[in-house]
């Protein structure tokens, strides 16, 4: 069932059940309460971003990872549930677990789109380590652009991404432009407990610390 989208770039629509989905839906609801919740950040140059975020183990900031929000406060803590799911999404991805002595996944950053939000072309590059990023998709689908790694430009490849669906970004993949256009509202399943918008949950590894 797995699709791969281009070298180390490996899709699976619905890799997660249902049941998975509300339980990962609800744990985002208790992450995004509280002062480091959920957040609009201002991009490098200025302007606001559309998605709202929570970040779990580290905060990116343009152009580093921090333990603190811009405002001071301490990122919450990473979920082991986290780096547990995302070994097992690579394992199914892959068809092989991650070898001994990859560094362990310790960030995760919670992204939410209204039918509005929108994430512009971008590489994530801060990380220390090259480890496979896990994304994980929740509520409505969405366009992901995945393009290459010269330029945000053509040639890219455009891949709607469904709740419930796993994407795994490692090798050549890991250094691609990738961002997604639009979103498709009241597509999501209304047993998969959200009823309006999209959450992406990416866990990566940042090497640091
Ligand atoms: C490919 N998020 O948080 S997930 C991001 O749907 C981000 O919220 C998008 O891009 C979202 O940085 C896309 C897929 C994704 C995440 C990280 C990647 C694709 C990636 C890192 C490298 C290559
Ligand atoms: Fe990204």
């Amino acid at each position: 069932q797995p699709v791969e989208v281009a070298p180390g770039a490996v899709h699976v629509p619905g890799w997660l059940s249902t049941e998975t989905q509300r339980r990962l839906v609800d744990l985002c609801r208790e992450w995004s309460r509280g002062p480091a919740g959920m957040r609009q950040h201002r991009m490098p140059r200025g302007g606001m971003m559309s998605v709202r975020m929570v970040s779990l183990g580290w905060h990116w900031e343009p152009y580093r990872y921090s333990r603190t929000l811009p405002d001071g406060v301490p990122v919450a803590p990473f979920p082991s549930l986290l780096d547990e799911l995302a070994r097992a999404g690579v394992a199914d991805a892959y068809g092989a677990p991650l070898p001994p002595g990859t560094p362990d996944y310790d960030v995760a950053l919670v992204n939410y789109y209204d039918a509005e939000a929108k994430m512009g072309m971008h590489q994530d590059r801060e990380e220390q380590a090259d480890v496979p990023v896990v994304s994980l998709n929740l509520g409505d689908a969405c366009v992901f652009r995945f393009g290459n790694t010269e330029s945000r430009g053509r040639p890219y490849t455009d891949v709607e991404l469904r709740g419930g669906d796993l994407f795994v970004f490692g090798g050549p993949s890991r250094m691609a432009y990738h961002g997604v256009p639009r979103v498709l509202p009241g597509t999501a399943d209304p047993d998969a407990g959200l009823e309006r918008g999209r959450l992406n949950i990416t866990i990566r590894a940042s090497g640091l610390e």
